[in-house]
């Protein structure tokens, strides 16, 4: 089914025929507006990008690129389309038909899952709105944006779900999505990564790389609800995260590439005189945002994520793949925990530990990327290993916070942790270095020098392509 772009709100769920939430719709939309135009990418408002943009849901109609100015996207509705016969394939209603009403007993926690979905994604253009003054090159400016006005249409996908089927409790939390801020005092974002700022490109990268991936299993998880809505929103909305992470494999990527470049030029590891980032550090920025997005999937023994499953609200990554009873009566899941001062694996029931059965997902995709990292560096000659580091290290949520743990996992003292820390993540230092090399660069086809150029352009382009006009 295409998507009206006449249409005031973009959509593919028929709004039209539903007056009173397209209205409602409507009363949210300058909100939102004026909303990006204060906390969106600063200093966008005169530029033309080069974006993607939705024009049906179906393979291949999603990719439909053209130079946009940059307030007139068109951020709109758009659910994966309807699977006849869909049942709800696990908990306690599995094999039940799929819901396309909230189920009343399940309206609190159903409404609590999407607004925390919902508060990340306004919350990450926040974090990354001072980063386009500094872009090191038209290229990544471009996929900046792309990534910016995609979490503007998220918002806009978990906003929709709240309007249509929460009644007026619905529109005060979309309300309420507005209001929170990134970093506020007062009225924080929810989840805590997305309340740490993202200073600079490295940073962003990292970010891409390590919490995107989170929203991606996250969003697979609802994606397999038994709220069919929120199945179908989150299935189109992992349509457009890949290439938020891709953003972030190839970005990290490629400053490892420059890193190596300049080793092997100037026959040295400290890169630093060279304008490059030297390994260390690009460890260390690592070790940051793995810990805090390791974060994101909550406490591994959690009795609100067994409800989620038992109530049918939120699966396990690519539920209907698993060979089990979809139910974990009486299933068990290894999970980490400290004994004795060191962590073992401990026996714990599958059905309290499907945040931590995630977490495992997770870590096990971060890893991939982490290997191609890797052979950039053995394919320049160098003999350096890029490491995630141990899941219990410098962690703010779960069993592992109240220790403090090495990147290898051996649980130390607090003093020892003093003394080693810096080694471990970025120092002011480190940070004020990369800061100080974010200089914009808005020439086509030129690139930062702490930055390879990307490997090809986006959709074909070549390289001297002018992704961003600056009108
Ligand atoms: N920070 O039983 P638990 C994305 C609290 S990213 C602060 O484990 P729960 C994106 C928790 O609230 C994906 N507090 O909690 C990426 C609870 O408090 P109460 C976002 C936390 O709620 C990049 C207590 O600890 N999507 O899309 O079952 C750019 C007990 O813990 C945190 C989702 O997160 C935290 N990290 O599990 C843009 C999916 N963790 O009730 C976008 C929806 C836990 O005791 N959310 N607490 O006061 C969920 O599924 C769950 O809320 C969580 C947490 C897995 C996050």
């Amino acid at each position: 089914m295409s998507i009206d772009y006449q249409e005031k709100i973009p959509n593919n769920v028929n709004l039209a025929d539903d007056r009173r939430l397209q209205r409602a719709l409507e009363k949210w939309q300058p909100g939102y507006q004026q909303w990006w135009s204060e906390l969106g990418p600063e200093g966008s408002h005169q530029m033309d990008v080069y974006l993607r943009t939705a024009i049906s849901v179906e393979p291949g109609g999603w990719a439909n690129y053209g130079h946009v100015k940059m307030p007139d996207y068109r951020w709109g509705i758009f659910l994966a389309p309807q699977e006849e016969e869909r049942k709800v394939n696990f908990g306690a209603h599995k094999g039940d038909a799929a819901w396309q009403e909230v189920p009343g007993e399940y309206r609190a926690e159903l409404r609590r899952l999407i607004v925390t979905q919902g508060d990340t994604e306004p919350a990450s253009v926040e974090q990354q709105r001072h980063l386009g003054l500094t872009c090191p090159s038209l290229y990544d400016l471009r996929n900046l944006f792309q990534v910016n006005v995609e979490e503007g249409r998220h918002l806009w996908a978990m906003v929709y779900l709240l309007h249509a089927h929460f009644g007026r409790d619905g529109r005060e939390e979309a309300e309420a999505m507005l209001e929170r801020h990134s970093g506020d005092p007062d009225k924080p974002r929810i989840l805590e990564a997305f309340n740490e700022p993202t200073p600079d490109w490295l940073s962003f990268f990292m970010f891409t790389y390590f919490t995107d991936r989170d929203g991606k299993y996250q969003l697979a998880s609802l994606a397999e609800s038994g709220f069919d809505p929120l199945s179908r929103t989150c299935r189109f909305m992992l349509t457009e995260e890949a290439h938020h992470m891709f953003v972030g494999e190839t970005g990290v990527g490629r400053v490892i590439q420059r890193t190596c470049q300049l080793m092997r030029e100037h026959k040295t590891d400290d890169v630093r005189k060279y304008g490059g980032i030297d390994l260390p550090t690009l460890q260390r920025y690592l070790n940051f945002h793995f810990s805090v997005s390791v974060d994101l999937f909550g406490q591994e023994i959690s009795t609100n994520a067994a409800n989620y499953f038992t109530m049918g609200l939120k699966g396990r990554f690519q539920e209907t793949r698993i060979d089990d009873d979809h139910q974990l009566k009486d299933a068990i899941y290894q999970v980490a925990e400290t004994k004795n001062d060191g962590i073992v694996m401990a026996d714990q029931s599958a059905l309290t530990a499907v945040n931590e059965r995630l977490r495992d997902d997770y870590i096990r995709d971060c890893q991939r990327g982490v290997d191609k990292w890797n052979r950039i560096i053995s394919e320049a000659g160098i003999d350096f290993t890029m490491t995630l580091p141990n899941r219990a290290f410098h962690r703010g949520i779960g069993a592992f916070s109240t220790h403090k743990v090495t990147p290898n996992g051996d649980i130390i003292s607090d003093a020892d942790w003093e003394r080693q820390v810096d080694d471990w993540l970025p120092t002011e230092l480190d940070r004020a270095y990369v800061v100080s090399l974010m200089k914009p660069v808005t020439e086509p086809g030129k690139v930062a020098d702490w930055i390879a150029p990307p490997a090809k352009g986006i959709n074909g382009q070549t390289g001297d392509f002018e992704y961003v006009r600056f009108t």
